[in-house]
């Protein structure tokens, strides 16, 4: 580890988000530069290419209100699928869920895993050792393009903002690979940027979605160090309206072991819609007629 404290900053538009602490670790893998810090405030914090990715005291803001909304909402979870997700927090959330048989954690940076394992133990926890877990090191865009109609009962997309690594993975043709791989009751699970830091990205997302499924539902919370704090999280299914209602035995005891999601969280996070972003969508809706 270096001894020099220092500040790093994530720069979006005209705003810093930054941390004090030391660099454990700076590195370029063939994809992009991975730095680990040791941080006073937040423990160790992961971030790519310039972006903060996850932080040992922030990660269950984040992971949580991914993975459980969809869990919970299932009786039976037999293939989940996590495209990105390489620090291993969303796989850990996921299985919990005793009654998952099989995770397909597809990544591309395989340096971004080996560097989570040594370094943000904290995150991925005993995941790494499940043998449910399987780790895939490929193109998220790629796996789904191989995969069998109707596999999947749930997809989780846990993967960094808009970039020329990512973007694939935030276009309609991607999205309509993922509906097509998930099962017709199943649900697909995406951190959808902020509706005010990323908020045309935000919208795209949205309204792709919308676009393909017969239901969405947003669900708004803080990961505090993300840029603006205020992130979003969505949903879809083609299952019924009421597709995000608890359905898995399981949930009472995985509710009581969380630290941010419970079903009242949920239920205030799915209504937080800012008017702005609602008033967009409504009005594109009413284009489109
Ligand atoms: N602005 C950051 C968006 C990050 C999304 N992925 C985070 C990875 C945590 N598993």
């Amino acid at each position: 580890m270096n001894d020099k404290t220092e500040w790093i900053d994530e720069v979006n538009r005209d705003s810093r988000y930054g941390l004090k602490g030391k660099i454990i670790i700076k590195v370029n893998s063939s994809y992009q530069e991975i730095i680990i810090l040791e941080t006073n405030s937040y423990g160790k914090a992961l971030m790519l290419d310039g972006c903060w990715m996850t932080s040992d005291k922030q990660e269950k803001y984040y992971h949580e209100c991914l993975v459980h909304p969809a869990l919970s909402s299932l009786e039976i979870i037999t293939n989940v699928l996590i495209i990105g997700g390489g620090d291993g927090g969303t796989a850990r959330e996921v299985l919990r869920y005793n009654n998952v048989v099989n995770v397909d954690l597809v990544e591309i940076d395989e340096e971004v895993i080996k560097l989570s394992k040594k370094y943000l133990n904290h995150i991925g926890k005993d995941a790494w050792e499940d043998k449910r877990l399987k780790i895939h090191i490929c193109d998220g865009f790629r796996w789904v393009n191989n995969i069998k109609d109707n596999y999947y009962d749930v997809i989780l997309i846990d993967i960094s903002d808009p970039s020329e690594l990512s973007k694939k993975l935030f276009e309609k043709d991607f999205y309509k690979e993922c509906k097509r791989i998930m099962k017709n009751k199943g649900i697909l699970g995406t951190q959808s940027e902020s509706p005010e830091s990323f908020k045309e990205n935000h919208l795209d997302i949205l309204t792709s979605l919308k676009g393909l499924f017969n239901n969405t539902k947003t669900m708004y919370s803080f990961v505090p160090f993300y840029p603006s704090g205020i992130w979003s999280w969505t949903f879809a299914s083609d299952n019924k309206k009421d597709f995000l209602k608890t359905k898995n035995q399981e949930t009472n005891l995985i509710e009581k072991n969380c630290d941010i999601w419970n079903l009242n969280y949920q239920s205030g996070a799915l209504k937080m819609m800012p008017n702005k972003i609602y008033k967009v969508l409504k009005e594109k809706k009413q284009n489109e007629k």
